[in-house]
């Protein structure tokens, strides 16, 4: 087998077009955005067999106080319960699932719902921040920077019960984590990555070894043997600004395409990759050329997580035509 030979793979895709666990609206557009971008016929287009599922059904809550400072915690509560159920029930029938944000509060229920399937996955978090507030240390009280802490066991002690996720039991480790992209981290998230010594490969590790060395060094602290699948949690923040600037907390000086591509394939080359969640896509951000190329730049990569080479693909079974 070539290196580079990518399995074409039965993909389902489900939106989850939720923006509350940020102050701006629009990052529900996400999911409907990325499918008027092309997603699907582009992941079919690399021989991937492919299903929209569609938009995971979301009913608003009322009487949603913040609690704690914690702000919507029974709407992000409740969205997550039925993205985890969706992700859960769609994983038993498919050999990977995408789910399209969406703001990364997303990744409480896509992990979950995970876990449930797989116990054994990692996580890669390809992101600007770190996303592991818990509900105590967070300046701002939105969740989408809080995800970890709902989902790793060791945080449990630190997390409060909030209304809305009394069926988000832990299903992860810290050590089930590994950064790359960081360049935004509050004092309490440093505090939480030094004390448990979570994998952290911030743009500092990227500069200094290359992508190339983080990815396999991240890989290889995540799972020696080389065989867990993998929860690859992809905010398009992660990317520099330049490239994805239609999205609600951008922060200069992150990854370039090339970067975030060649993670891509390196993560597709490991033909483990079992859920990619898409999150911090908001199309209401920006005027329409920004937009345009936040949508594009966050296909190719999406793309390229499920088999696209930059090398070029032939198609399966092409045969070159004589005269
Ligand atoms: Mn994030």
């Amino acid at each position: 087998m070539r290196e580079h030979c990518h399995l074409p793979q039965s993909i389902g895709v489900v939106g989850f077009p939720f923006s509350k666990g940020q102050p701006r609206t629009g990052a529900e557009l996400g999911p409907g955005a990325l499918r008027e971008a092309g997603l699907v016929s582009q992941l079919e287009s690399l021989g991937n067999h492919v299903i929209d599922f569609g938009d995971v059904e979301l009913e608003p809550v009322s009487r949603d106080e913040p609690v704690m400072g914690v702000k919507n915690p029974l709407a992000v509560g409740t969205a997550n319960k039925k993205l985890s159920d969706a992700v859960t029930k769609l994983l038993k029938q498919n050999q990977s699932i995408i789910t399209l944000g969406g703001d990364h509060s997303m990744a409480i229920g896509s992990i979950h719902g995970h876990a449930q399937v797989e116990p054994d996955l990692v996580i890669v978090w390809v992101d600007a921040h770190a996303d592991i507030h818990t509900p105590l240390t967070s300046p701002s009280g939105n969740i989408h920077g809080m995800p970890l802490s709902f989902l790793a066991r060791e945080l449990q002690d630190y997390v409060p019960d909030l209304p809305g996720f009394d069926w988000c039991s832990p299903c992860i480790s810290v050590h089930d984590i590994a950064y790359i992209g960081l360049r935004d981290v509050d004092p309490a998230e440093r505090a939480i990555i030094e004390k448990f010594g979570i994998c952290s490969y911030s743009m500092q590790e990227v500069d200094k070894f290359g992508i190339r060395e983080v990815v396999d060094r991240a890989l290889q602290q995540l799972d020696p043997s080389g065989t867990r699948p993998i929860h690859l949690s992809f905010d398009v923040d992660g990317m520099d600004p330049s490239l994805t600037p239609s999205t609600g907390t951008p922060v200069p000086g992150g990854l370039s395409l090339r970067e975030t591509l060649y993670l891509a394939e390196k993560i597709a080359e490991t033909g483990r990759l079992s859920v990619l969640d898409v999150a911090e896509v908001n199309p209401a951000l920006g005027t329409d050329d920004k937009k345009q190329m936040t949508l594009s730049n966050t296909v190719d990569v999406t793309t390229t997580f499920f088999g696209r080479h930059r090398q070029g693909n032939a198609p399966h079974g092409y045969e070159i035509p004589r005269p």
